[in-house]
Parts: structure tokens; sequence; C-alpha cells
């Protein structure tokens, strides 16, 4: 983006933009920062904060000092007394394909004027990124990092959790040492909290990283004992009084010796090659890894290349987060349709404006169940936030309520089935809602063929659910029987 003569005038349209965009960030600021619940995808909001740092650019005029633009992270919220972080805790370069890898090593390997690097590979946890102080081995001090300078004193919700050493394991450890580190829940954790919340009538989080930070900020210690934090440890601070060793890889074995935890799927390896065969490794484990990681961080393993490379306003030159696609966007609901399943349990599937999910198109979302829906409260026309995680079925995470058009209905649940018009009942107890066609709805008919030919039952080659939909709609099979009936020229035109 080139920045514009000063001569010419600033259009109504970009002073309105700029406006429009301080406004919806700084909302989203609190939102995610203060109150831990944001409203919108992580994708989203870096497309705001984008396209008004390009605007600032662009008109340089229009600059203020309190643009969310200038001033990223939080600001500390007024509950905690503040701390001063000794060392800035900084914040990380981002890269989203394989060539701004190999340019990251091109870059380091310049500066350094060597050959080869050796850089250490982390998971990059979806967490609330700590620290931790310890003097003669005892911790003293635990601080969010807050804007990198100034962060909360979190000390006594810190020492509740029992990953965190109250005092250091063994000898060796100097005297004074920050340590850092992402205080995280594990998805299972997560899981079992929201439901305890709701259960309670208590507000769910969004997700596992702002349940964590939900969790460490609270008044009251007693509430985030009984939260599952757990925390990963990924460098150090400020050092007085002792000497660690020569390496990235070694000091995190140290801290391990030490009690404190590490990833232990981080890893030693070699230049850009190294580093991406780490990233596609990680990127198939990642719905199988207990926690949530949303990219790989690589660091320069030498501690005196970490220090001869430096940082640039605020991020080291020695590190580097890669990101995998993200999992969440934003998008449209269209309408609401009910499939019928093959015990005739109704699902409502989101219709969705097309959108791009880490680089595959969804149209189409589950919304689980009619209890979801109202506990979710999503309507027809509102924007939702759809989730894609591996090969399952796309789901509507949640509502940006900020954005719902006046009169949205709520999706009604067919008092008739949509495909046989049988009478829906929802027995009491029971979470769906069924059509009472029984095997006299095609849509039931349908599935039970289906069922019956996969793997599960009978397991008959060659018969998978797109055939099954095949027969059917060419009128050649309307029960299980009529498998037994098709002829080789019924099959040859198919
Ligand atoms: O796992 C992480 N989230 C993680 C975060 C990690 N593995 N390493 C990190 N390293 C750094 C530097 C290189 C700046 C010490 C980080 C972060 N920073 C970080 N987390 C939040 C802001 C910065």
């Amino acid at each position: 983006m080139t920045t514009r003569q000063h001569s010419s005038p600033i259009p109504d349209q970009a002073r309105k933009r700029i406006e429009e965009l301080r406004e919806q960030i700084n909302y989203h600021n609190y939102l995610y920062y203060a109150l831990d619940t944001p409203e919108i995808p992580d994708a989203e909001y870096d497309r705001l904060l984008r396209e008004l740092q390009e605007l600032e650019q662009q008109y340089p005029e229009l600059i203020t000092p309190d643009s969310p633009a200038r001033r990223v992270g939080a600001t500390p919220l007024e509950a905690f007394s503040e701390v001063r972080h000794e060392l800035p805790m900084l914040s990380l370069n981002n890269a989203f394909s394989d060539q701004e890898v190999f340019d990251f090593d091109r870059r380091v390997r310049e500066r350094l004027g060597v050959e080869h690097v050796e850089y250490h590979a982390e998971p990059k946890l979806d967490g609330l990124a700590i620290s931790l102080l310890y003097e003669q081995g005892q911790l003293v001090r635990g601080a969010t990092r807050g804007d990198g300078s100034r962060g909360e004193d979190v000390t006594r919700n810190v020492r509740t959790i029992s990953a965190i050493p109250l005092k250091l394991d063994g000898s060796g450890f100097p005297a004074s040492m920050e340590v850092r580190g992402g205080a995280c829940m594990t998805k299972e954790g997560f899981r079992q909290l929201n439901s305890a919340q709701e259960h309670r009538g208590l507000k769910s989080f969004a997700n596992p990283r702002n349940a964590a930070a939900g969790s460490l900020r609270q008044q009251d210690p007693g509430i985030t004992a009984q939260r599952p934090l757990t925390i990963y440890c990924y460098g150090i601070g400020a050092v007085k009084g002792g000497n660690l060793p020569d390496r990235h890889s070694a000091i995190m074995q140290k801290l391990r010796d030490w009690g404190l935890r590490i990833s232990p799927k981080a890893q030693q390896v070699e230049g850009a090659q190294g580093c991406l065969d780490y990233y596609r490794i990680m990127a198939a484990e990642r719905n199988q890894l207990p926690y949530e990681i949303d990219g790989i961080v690589y660091k320069v393993d030498k501690i005196a290349w970490q220090e001869q490379l430096g940082q640039l306003s605020r991020a080291p030159r020695w590190a580097l987060a890669h990101k995998f696609p993200a999992q969440e966007e934003i998008t449209r609901l269209l309408d609401v349709e009910w499939q019928v399943g093959r015990t005739g349990a109704l699902t409502p599937v989101a219709r969705l404006k097309p959108v791009s999910v880490g680089g595959v198109m969804v149209s189409n979302a589950t919304l689980h169940n009619q209890d979801e829906i109202e506990r979710k409260d999503i309507r027809i026309g509102d924007t939702i936030v759809v989730r894609r995680a591996g090969d399952v079925m796309p789901e509507v995470v949640s509502v940006v309520e900020s954005r719902r058009p006046p009169g949205a209905p709520r999706p009604q649940l067919p008092d008739r089935c949509p495909v046989c018009d049988s009478e829906v009942v929802r027995l009491p107890g029971e979470k769906v809602a069924r059509c009472s066609g029984g095997l006299y709805c095609p849509a039931q008919r349908r599935e039970a063929i289906k069922h019956f030919a996969s793997r599960r039952a009978m397991d008959i080659e060659g018969l998978g659910d797109k055939r099954v939909e095949q027969l059917g709609k060419k009128n050649l099979i309307h029960n299980v029987a009529d498998l037994y009936y098709l002829r080789q020229e019924q099959l040859e035109t198919l």
C-alpha cells in the first residue's frame, strides 16, 4: 500500500469507514479482552484490523493516538493491580504460507551470515500468555501479558493451577527467573466447564482460550481453582543470579527438570524444510490433540543467534508463528431445513451463504437439534459463526447478535414431516423430534437401506450412500428386499 500525496483531499467515504472500523474494533476488543466473550471469529477480527491499518497508512492525516490500530493487546482490568514486565512480552510475526516460511529462514540466514539454521518448532497453543516469576525457586508472582508492557497481577489465581509448581524441583535454577507460557484448557475440560455453566444457568464460553482467560481473571481464586486450567511454558523473561543453557531447546529441558510443563510435541528441526515437515505432521494431528492449537511457532534455537537477530517493533526477528487455516468464519444463515434420519429424527440443517472455511467452501452446517437452536438463539437471517474441523460436518457455533436484522424469525420445528407429511412427535425427555411415518416415510426408508448396506451392517460392497440415493431416485428400490431383485442391466444404466 502506498502512502497518498498530501495535497489530495480525503474522501468522506474513507473518513466514515475509518470511524466505523474503529468503533467496531473497540467494541470487539472490549468483548474479547474485558469480557472474554468474543462475538466474531479471529479471522474476521483480523480482517477488520487489517482494513483499518491499510486505510490509516493511506490517509496518515486521519491517524489518532487512540486508534485501535496503534494499540494491540489488552488494557489491564482495573480489578487487578498492574504489573510492569521487566522485559516486554513480545508478540509474534505471523506467516500463512510456505513461501513466508522460506523467506523468514532466508532473512535469518542472511542476517547471521550462515548456511543452516536449526529451529525449535512448537505447537502454538491457543491460550493466554502469562508470566511466572520464581525467586529462590518459589513462585512469587503470576501476571497476564496484557499489552506486552503492562499486565495484571493474577498471582492468587495462578497459584491455584495444579500444573504450575509453587516451588521448583531440583537445583541449579537462577536466583530470579521469569518463565513465560500459555495458560489453556483442554478441549475436554472446556466441554465439561461449558456444560456445568449451562446447567447452572451461567454464561458459556466461545472457545477454550476465552474460557482459560475468563478463568484466570476471576476476582475469586476459589473459582479459578475449580476450572480445568493447565499451562505449557515456552520461554523465559528476565533472569538474574544464574545461567541458563545456550540453546532454547536445552532451556526447555531444564524447565522440565525443574517441574514446569513444556509441550511434549516440541521438536528441533533443520532449516525451512524441517519447519514445513513438522507443520504438516502437526496439521494432520491437530484435531486429535487434547488442546486447541492454531499454528506452529518456529524459533532460532541458538540463544546467541537470537540475541544477534534482535527484534523489530515488538516482535523478535528470530521467531515466526506459522498459522493453520482458520476453522471459524462468519456468514449468513439463509434458511433452516429439517433432514429426516433413519430413525425418523429431524435434524436442523443450516443453509448458509457459501463461505470458504480454511480453503473449503461451506454452504451447509448442522444445528444439531431444536434445543441447540434455542440455546444459541439462532434466527433466520442472522450472521452466524460456522466452524469446520476435520472431516466432520461443519456446525453453527454462535450468532453475531450485534448484526441481527430486525424481525429475524426463529426457525420453526415443522408439525409434519417435510418428506412424507406424517405427524412429527417429540416424546417427553427426548432431545429430538421424529417423523412418525416409520418405513412409510421415503426418507426413513432410504436411510434404512443405506444403513443395511453399510460397513456396520451387511457391508455390501459397491453399495454406498450415493448408489442408494441413485437407485431410489430411479425408483429401482423401495425397501431392503428390492436390493435382491436388482438385475445387471438396471445397474448398468446408472
Ligand atoms: O504456544 C504459544 N502460544 C506460544 C506463544 C509459543 N509456543 N511461543 C511463543 N513465543 C513467543 C516469543 C518468541 C515472543 C517469546 C509465544 C509467544 N511469544 C506469544 N504468545 C502470545 C504473545 C506472544
